[in-house]
């Protein structure tokens, strides 16, 4: 049995006609008939007791009039007492102040200063400018009631030139601002030190395709845990090297915009995956003893499963697929330090196929240098959505070198999955409980952080965002599963976004926020949507229902 609070609530008065609960001495019961494809909820106990049915699972959106429901139903007890309920932002997307205080430019200043490569040709010159309204963005949230924020720190703002030789003062004291703003209002920050951008002074070095991009980013992430980590415990390094590789090196979508086919990514995602390696043994060896803090990378998985189930073609694909993104580097990570046998297979016979004779397009790593091996202190994961999958395998053998022909596979959205927003995004919040559940069984068992997921809205402007209340209700329902189900490990889950912001090549047209941000006026008000509204409803409830009991 459950319990559950039903409400009748106005939308357009926004106020709440009727509730019952527990409190009130009405007890519901939820039972699922799933054999006679009905489901019923009964409320005992009240004067009018009457009886809900439904052919399909009750959720608000089968009772558009009972909208406390599906918050109600979400069991917060099965969260461990120190679960992280953040939220995250990337400095590119929301600082704005691009030029300000001695920052210096970015790739993706770069990038969107030439024009034709973002949406109307939108920039993050001045986005949220959370860079002067850092005090709107800590209101919010505050008003969420987030245990831990998660954003990253802009390299270029902090050194200008992307290297030690130049240390930007104003841009320490902005991230000593903000993480000493966080702390005291008891938020925990997770700070991530790489975002997409990259210095521009070191993308004209060559950038991540330059094998000295290792160092000097060891020598930012040294910097940043000297300077910040008697406060920061918890660190990102790279945000998805899959997203940063594939889409700046071999599509061109994203800074820096490299369109080079079957080379760079693999070069670029190798660089990635070095700096990442000896950012994590400095800290390891110079900082943990003394900060105890925790070391990690974000990686972004889809879910995938093959298209036709039945198909031994698609079945191996599937393993490809998932083999090429979220094994690209997590399997140096957690499994062997090298990468996925399959994916070094792939891409050496194809270099044959194709008379590719220019050395190895995977590269090794040297033997001279610290191992990828178990430099992760928890898992980092962003998840948005699921592919079916389908066989590509012998599709354009003699075709020009590309990840995806390496890959043999291609990932295809499930008719029967709503679209939010993007057209990339399906709708797939089981898919999540699936992921962390293969986690746990391929990669690893430390503590897993979602952090990374959201759900996207276009066009006209909706405060009361129903659709994406009832995805963060379903997604969390999914995660309480996978702990209380499937034994995951998950430490916490952060929404993206706070606020509508820089939708990287989409601009502003593209809004994830928890706040909806009107970058019509210069004011750039943050205005809370039910969407955030309800999540700061749930991590209420679930910290009143976390607090010690007093004696
Ligand atoms: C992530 N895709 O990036 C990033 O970490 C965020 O900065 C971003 O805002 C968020 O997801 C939402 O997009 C991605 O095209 C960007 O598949 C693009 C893709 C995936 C992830």
């Amino acid at each position: 049995m459950r319990s559950l609070t039903l409400l009748q609530y106005e939308a357009e008065q926004d106020r709440v006609l009727w509730e019952l609960n527990e409190a009130a001495g009405a007890i519901a019961q939820h039972t699922p008939h799933e054999q006679q494809n009905f489901y019923y909820v009964t409320v005992a106990g009240a004067a009018s007791a009457f009886p809900v049915m439904s052919m399909s699972p009750i959720t608000f959106s089968s009772f558009p009039f009972i909208v406390g429901l599906k918050m109600s139903l979400l069991d917060v007890t099965v969260f461990p007492k120190d679960f992280a309920w953040g939220a995250a932002i990337a400095a590119y997307q929301i600082e704005g102040g691009w030029n300000m205080d001695g920052r210096g430019p970015s790739i993706w200043d770069t990038f969107c200063h030439a024009k034709g490569r973002v949406f109307e040709d939108h920039t993050g010159d001045v986005a949220c400018n959370s860079y002067q309204l850092w005090k709107e963005d800590l209101k919010c949230i505050q008003q969420l009631g987030l245990t831990h924020y998660r954003l990253s720190i802009s390299w270029s703002r902090l050194l200008p030139d992307g290297t030690t030789n130049h240390v930007n003062p104003k841009g320490v004291a902005y991230y000593n601002k903000v993480i000493d703003d966080l702390i005291s209002c008891n938020v925990t920050p997770m700070i991530t030190l790489y975002h997409m951008d990259l210095p521009q002074a070191l993308q004209d070095l060559g950038g991540w395709n330059w094998t000295d991009i290792a160092d000097i980013f060891e020598s930012y992430a040294r910097f940043c845990f000297k300077t910040f980590g008697d406060r920061v415990k918890l660190w990102i390094t790279l945000n998805e090297p899959y997203v940063c590789a594939k889409l700046g090196h071999e599509d061109g979508k994203f800074a820096p915009g490299i369109k080079d086919p079957g080379i760079s990514v693999y070069l670029a995602g190798h660089n990635m995956l070095r700096a990442h390696t000896k950012a994590w043994h400095t800290y390891n060896d110079h900082f943990r003893s003394l900060q105890g803090g925790q070391v990690s990378l974000a990686l972004n998985s889809d879910w995938a499963e093959p298209l036709d189930p039945g198909c031994p073609k698609d079945a191996a694909a599937t393993e490809r697929y998932k083999a090429f993104t979220l094994g690209w580097f997590a399997w140096p990570v957690f499994c062997t330090g090298d990468y996925p046998e399959s994916m070094r297979f792939r891409i050496e016979t194809r270099s044959l196929d194709v008379g590719y004779k220019q050395g190895l397009r995977l590269p090794h790593f040297s033997k001279e240098e610290p191992t990828p091996l178990g430099t992760a202190d928890f898992f980092a994961l962003n998840y948005y959505t699921s592919r079916k999958v389908k066989d590509l395998s012998s599709a354009g053998k003699n075709n020009e070198l590309s990840f995806v022909g390496d890959q043999g596979a291609e990932g295809v959205i499930d008719p029967s999955w709503p679209i939010c927003g993007v057209q990339w995004l399906a709708v797939v919040p089981d898919g999540l409980r699936k992921l962390l559940k293969y986690i746990k069984d391929t990669y690893s068992s430390l503590p897993i952080y979602i952090t990374e997921n959201g759900f996207s809205k276009m066009g006209p402007v909706q405060i009361e965002d129903a659709d994406r209340s009832q995805f963060y209700q379903d997604t969390l329902q999914e995660v309480g599963k996978a702990i209380s189900q499937d034994g995951v490990n998950v430490k916490g889950y952060f929404a993206w976004s706070l606020l509508d912001n820089f939708e990287w090549n989409d601009g502003f047209s593209v809004r994830f926020g928890l706040f909806h941000v009107d970058f019509s006026t210069p004011e750039l008000k943050r205005t809370i949507y039910r969407s955030g509204r309800e999540y700061a409803a749930v991590i209420s409830k679930y910290r009143s229902q976390t607090k010690p009991k007093s004696i």
